[in-house]
């Protein structure tokens, strides 16, 4: 598919794109619903669940490392997103601060205006995934997530939350927004895993 949304991939390209995707011109955005308008002063990031209660400032989460990523963005809807260069805090640096009991095998990302996604602790804690700030060197656009988003680069970007305000640790697997409404509970994209099926 070519034209005005999408771009044929050169043969470099080709081999990052994972099966049944396209390459956007551009970034597009995609929210279910409104964008949320959250400034850096009221922003406050909850963790909960199984791990002991903390509250975070933005200020807490900018005396934290940060780092330049170049990840690929696959949305499930077919549109691909490749080197997209972002700047964050790795979620290994955040949980380090963290007392998360044994238990927690899941989590939950909860976001301002209501958008939740699961994911399991092993796909979470990866040195590659972070919270994203920066977009090619600009402060996180709200459309795009800011102030603050999440990046898993190894699953469909449905499981990168934006404006991201809190973790849930869960003791068992539990379905976030589109996981519910029939999306695949993990969402990887080289083995296509796009809908639940149930
Ligand atoms: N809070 C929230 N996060 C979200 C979404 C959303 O609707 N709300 N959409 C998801 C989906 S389906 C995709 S493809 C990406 C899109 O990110 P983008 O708008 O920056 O391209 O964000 C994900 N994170
Ligand atoms: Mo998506």
């Amino acid at each position: 598919m070519q034209g005005k949304f999408f771009q044929k991939p050169s043969p470099s390209q080709s081999k990052s794109v994972p099966p049944g995707q396209h390459l956007a011109k551009g970034f597009p955005v995609l929210t279910y619903g409104a964008t949320p308008q959250v400034s850096k002063d009221e922003w406050e990031f909850r963790v909960w669940g199984l791990v002991k209660p903390m509250t975070f400032s933005w200020s807490d989460f900018m005396s934290l490392p940060q780092h330049d990523f170049t990840a690929d963005f696959h949305c499930v809807t077919r549109w691909s997103k490749l080197d997209v260069k972002w700047t964050g805090i790795k979620i290994t640096d955040f949980i380090k601060l963290l007392e998360v009991s044994p238990k927690a095998i899941h989590v939950m990302q909860h976001c301002y205006g209501g958008y939740t996604t699961n994911i399991s602790m092993a796909d979470f804690i990866l040195e590659e995934n972070f919270f994203a700030i920066k977009l090619f060197g600009e402060d996180l656009p709200a459309e795009h997530g800011g102030p603050m988003r999440v990046i898993v680069p190894h699953l469909y970007a449905w499981k990168s939350a934006k404006w991201i305000n809190g973790l849930e640790f869960l003791e068992s697997e539990e379905l976030g927004f589109w996981e519910r409404n029939g999306y695949h509970k993990r969402g990887e994209p080289w083995g296509e895993e796009r809908y639940s099926g149930f």
